[in-house]
């Protein structure tokens, strides 16, 4: 498949891409959707086979064996879980495709079974928030073992869940936070109310809902509500500070309310990068086989101006953190 793009595979000279998608599960996943069809359009040159999983890994491995089927140029695939894909990803191979990851990490054998991987560091995510929510107990003279936290979890056994998840569980460690329950709210904005419903039924001293994404924050944020309590940073008075991932649109109009205190930015549009990594390696050039994108952290009040988190290369790096105001919107 690579080599002259006016030779791709199947002769013609449209390069063909086939996209495993996790799914349509949240407002991250929709614009990683559209960054994806806008840049594999056929006015550009490429003819796209999209794919959406609904959520199911099996779906992903019928979507890959049907690219392999059609000898498709490049395979991308953002993968459900870590998990479980050593042997479709062998199969492409062996038809000589080139396998670029998107998103979220896979955890295989023998990382020669795919060609590069382009996406973001969940587990740094997660280490900016806790950094952040240690910050922020201070600044609002919220003794550590005050705080009693709920964590409405991703889809679990995917790479943001894991890391998200870790970021957290190490600051329950280092500052001696109570962690209530943790739960899967797969990402989704039902799942997280109904999730946030019943840990509201089971506890009435949350202070802080650590959610992994936007959708899962906004389901939690209607239960919180409904159940007739505050959302919001005044943790000392009894409102509840809602943690968030994604740094949607919508989920920067909650934080710029302050209905969602933190949101910790992940970054969709990998559209242009994979085009840019395909470039590459149709020009026979070598890429770097992890390709981070860079994310910032935002927030409503100016209680913590910087947050230090280690990347997952094991660089620690410092963010100043972002004020969000209707401009930014
Ligand atoms: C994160 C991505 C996650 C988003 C969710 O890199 O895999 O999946 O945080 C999406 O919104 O469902
Ligand atoms: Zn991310």
């Amino acid at each position: 498949a690579s080599g002259d793009t006016k030779n791709s595979e199947n002769g013609s000279d449209v390069l063909t891409v086939g996209f495993s998608q996790v799914g349509a599960e949240s407002d991250w996943r929709t614009a990683n959707s559209e960054s994806m069809k806008d840049t594999f359009s056929s006015e550009n040159g490429y003819e796209l086979i999209f794919d959406d999983a609904q959520q199911k890994q099996e779906n992903q491995i019928t979507a890959i064996r049907n690219f392999i089927q059609q000898e498709v140029d490049y395979i991308l695939l953002a993968p459900v879980t870590e998990t479980g894909w050593d042997t479709v990803l062998q199969e492409a191979k062996d038809a000589d495709i080139p396998v670029i990851i998107v998103d979220r990490m896979v955890d295989v054998s023998d990382d020669d079974l795919y060609t590069t991987w382009i996406g973001t560091d969940s587990l740094q995510e997660g280490r900016k928030a806790a950094d952040w929510l240690n910050q922020y107990a201070e600044a609002k003279e919220v003794k550590p073992e005050e705080l009693n936290i709920v964590n409405i979890q991703g889809t679990i056994g995917s790479t943001a869940q894991i890391g998200r998840t870790k970021g957290l569980e190490e600051g329950v460690e280092k500052y001696g936070w109570n962690l209530l329950a943790q739960q899967t709210g797969e990402f989704t904005q039902a799942k997280g109310q109904e999730v946030m419903e019943s840990m509201l039924k089971q506890y009435d001293n949350i202070n802080v809902v650590y959610c992994e994404n936007d959708n899962e924050a906004f389901g939690a944020i209607d239960a919180i509500e409904a159940a007739g309590k505050t959302v919001g940073g005044d943790i000392k008075n009894g409102e509840i500070a809602v943690i968030s991932f994604d740094t949607t649109n919508a989920g920067l109009t909650d934080t710029l309310s302050g209905k969602i205190a933190c949101d910790v930015e992940c970054n969709p549009l990998h559209g242009p990068r994979a085009e840019e990594l395909i470039k590459k390696l149709e020009a026979g050039e070598e890429v770097e086989k992890l390709n981070y994108v860079a994310e910032e952290i935002f927030t409503h009040g100016n209680d913590v101006a910087k947050v230090k988190a280690v990347n997952s290369l094991g660089d620690e790096e410092e963010f100043e953190v972002t004020q969000i105001t209707q401009e930014i919107l």
